[in-house]
């Protein structure tokens, strides 16, 4: 049984530089600290990531410190009487990391690991999608590609494999980049990706020349204004239905395997037509579902995706991640546990997604803060190979 005695938090900086919170809770196991990232090209209906302000809701948390003091916490789904007392009263960002180091407290009173207080049958590793070369909302070049984010996503035995594979390809990458983009210097996206000043066909083309499956996350909500995609490199409108013809020939002519956000946030339609057309290809929604229950059983209705976004903090209830993953699985739709573009060295999200049996792992392929995600989920397999 875990017992809070005291919770506080304050802010810190993520990879951003920008403010994000981190809890600590004194307990009667010791104490256990965790963040929370944040987003930046977020979903309009993603959950607020803090209920005024970040301020506000540090002041709010340690009002709060008598109440969950009188709370037993016992197992994973304790979390909901948690959520109980903090409802309506602190944002997501803050609920998920309250409750990433309520798991990580109940996980050393338990002597477990986190994920086997989530399940401790799980046993599949998700495959690793990384984030390669970047654009839109996480790049700061003036010229760049209009879509988001171009990834990897090889097929190995082991993650360890699939990352060792990712980081080679992301450095030949560079060099294709030195010769192909004029205005290349090296420089780094918000997750660590090359800031290319390419457009997303020349990108492709270099992609395509490599040993791993390829994905894209168009973020297509972030130039979707007035019923029209606003391209920039180069500069055109699509409408919807040039933004479909324009998607599906993409990955026709590039072979994609995985598309994530390729229309806009409020189209279920255009994703189920576009799945329907490539039922053979991953067809993901992040910002048309923000890992939100109402949204998944709409994009079940329409048949609109195969492959869904869960960032916990779009949420910020671990309680209903488990049951969003849980609707997921029951409808054969893929699960992708994602970092946000502004990330700390938190790697909670390599246990969530382990212990929620996700089929992907979408993180970067380099720096610090992703690298300490990558490196846990490795952790769990050289443990899982031992113990067996
Ligand atoms: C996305 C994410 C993470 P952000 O759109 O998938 O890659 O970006 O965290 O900025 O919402
Ligand atoms: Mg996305």
């Amino acid at each position: 049984m875990v017992v809070i005695k005291k919770v506080s938090a304050k802010s810190v900086l993520d990879s951003r530089r920008e403010k994000t919170i981190l809890i600590s809770i004194d307990t009667n196991v010791g104490r256990f600290s965790a963040s929370s990232p944040t987003g930046k090209s977020t979903g309009k209906y993603e959950a607020k990531p803090y209920m005024k302000s970040l301020d506000k809701d540090i002041e709010i948390l340690k009002k709060f410190t008598d109440y969950f003091s009188d709370e037993n916490i016992d197992d994973f789904h304790d979390l909901r009487r948690i959520e109980d007392i903090v409802d309506r009263h602190i944002g997501a960002n803050s609920l998920f990391a309250l409750e990433s180091a309520i798991l990580k407290a109940l996980a050393k009173e338990q002597k477990k690991e986190v994920w086997q207080i989530i399940n401790p049958n799980a046993k599949n590793f998700p495959r690793l999608v990384g984030k390669c070369v970047g654009g839109g909302k996480h790049s700061k070049l003036e010229k760049k590609p209009d879509f988001q984010e171009f990834l990897l996503i090889p097929k190995t035995k082991t993650v360890k494999e699939a990352s060792d594979l990712s980081k080679k390809i992301k450095k030949q990458i560079e060099q294709d980049l030195k010769e192909k983009d004029e205005k290349f210097k090296s420089k780094l996206d918000d997750e660590n990706g090359w800031a290319s000043s390419l457009n997303e066909k020349e990108v492709l083309e270099i992609l395509k020349n490599y040993d791993a499956p390829i994905g894209i996350d168009i973020a297509a909500s972030s130039f979707y204004k007035r019923k029209k995609y606003h391209y920039q490199n180069p500069v055109l409108e699509r409408t919807g239905e040039e933004q479909f013809a324009y998607i599906s020939n993409l990955v026709k002519n590039f072979g994609l395997f995985y598309i994530e956000d390729p229309f806009d946030e409020d189209d279920f339609e255009s994703f189920a037509k576009l799945l329907k057309k490539f039922p053979d290809s991953l067809i993901a929604g992040d910002d048309l579902i923000v890992t939100n229950m109402k949204r998944l059983e709409k994009a079940i209705e329409m048949k609109s995706i195969n492959a869904v976004i869960i960032k916990p903090n779009q949420n910020g209830s671990l309680i209903d991640v488990a049951k969003v993953c849980e609707l997921a699985k029951k409808n054969n739709i893929k699960i992708v546990f994602s970092h946000r573009s502004g990330e700390t060295e938190e790697n909670i999200l390599a246990d969530l997604a382990f212990g929620f049996q996700a089929d992907f792992f979408k993180c970067g392929i380099t720096g610090k803060e992703r690298v300490s995600k990558i490196n846990r989920l490795i952790e769990i397999e050289k443990k899982m190979k031992h113990s067996h």
